[in-house]
């Protein structure tokens, strides 16, 4: 079992019953939401340790639900701080037939945006095996951009991988030249960088896969790894490359977290010792399971059921 530290915001999902607009339905379920969350949740069904960095608010529904499940799903919680003030944040996701669904956020001035530096400092980093960070968690506040830093420096002094993936937001920052410099810069941190293909783009200004990984191990990192939909996903270090084939789903339920299970292979494979074209293999495998479900995390599998997956 290895440990992983990861920090963002887990916030109440309140996800659509019913096809429409967002502020015609009416009917919602409850479940949790939030990119670093989801890639924990992953990671603890296959068997490692997750060590979650957040705030939740106190005395507050949701921010109990998402307390009580996390120790449910195995998740280390001694860092996660319940705040008196500040509430934990909503998402709201409409369902739809085809592509992205609609979804509105409430976490401005959540408990998690007050996450800081000063949280990191009391982390014991000793023994923790790997670092994920996304673009997600360091965007809801600059205290948050701050922790984010102070985790790579962390990571940086005690010789931890750091695998980071953009996830862009826009709707979190101020414009897209501060989105593509603040990603771009936590990224050239990091070892290993998993952007989206058409975020490879925003983020480099290049069109082609190859152009996009090189831009990043030019500035230091050391594997990219570029998610491609159905088309899988491309790879590329210092010393090779190649295309891993996508697997074939027989319905999208929804898109949401499929990325999410993408990291969730390549974090469990590489800790696991899998060769690259294995564990980019295991994140599309663990992608596409994902979305074959409904909910932000609700489709990643079990030991079990991914080698039933992976097997065919
Ligand atoms: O990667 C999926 C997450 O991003 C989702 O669970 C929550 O969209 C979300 C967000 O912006 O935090």
């Amino acid at each position: 079992m290895s440990k992983i530290v990861l920090f963002g915001e887990p916030m109440a999902l309140l996800i659509a019953q019913e096809y429409g607009k967002l502020e015609e339905v009416n009917l919602f379920s409850k479940k949790i939401a939030g990119a670093d969350y989801n890639v924990s949740i992953g990671l603890n069904r296959l068997g490692h340790q997750a060590l979650f960095i957040t705030k939740l608010g106190e005395n507050d529904p949701f921010g109990t639900y998402i307390y009580e499940t996390m120790k449910k799903e195995g998740f280390d919680t001694s860092q996660i701080t319940f705040d008196p003030v500040y509430r934990t944040g909503i998402m709201l996701k409409n369902k739809v037939k085809d592509g992205d669904p609609e979804i509105a956020y409430y976490r401005k001035n959540s408990a998690a945006s007050m996450v800081s530096p000063e949280d990191i400092d009391k982390v014991d980093f000793t023994g923790v095996d790997h670092i994920h960070l996304t673009g997600i968690g360091c965007a809801v506040s600059e205290s948050c951009m701050e922790a984010a830093k102070e985790i790579i420096k962390k990571g940086k002094e005690n010789h931890i991988p750091i695998s980071f993936d953009p996830n862009l937001r826009p709707a979190l920052w101020k414009s897209q030249e501060v989105m593509v410099e603040s990603l771009n810069s936590l990224a050239f941190q990091s070892d290993i960088v998993l952007p989206g293909i058409e975020e490879g783009k925003i983020l480099t200004g290049f069109e082609e896969k190859e152009k996009i990984a090189d831009f990043y191990l030019q500035h230091g990192v050391k594997e990219v790894i570029i998610k491609m939909g159905g088309e899988g996903a491309y790879y590329k270090t210092s010393e090779k490359e190649g295309v891993v084939e996508g697997f074939s789903v027989k319905e999208i339920v929804d898109t949401v977290g499929a990325g999410d299970g993408f990291a969730v292979g390549v974090i469990s494979g590489r800790l696991e010792q899998l060769s690259i074209e294995e564990y980019v293999k295991r994140g599309n495998c663990i992608g596409a399971l994902q979305i074959q479900v409904e909910g932000d995390n609700e489709g990643l599998p079990n030991r079990e059921r991914l080698q039933n997956a992976l097997n065919g």
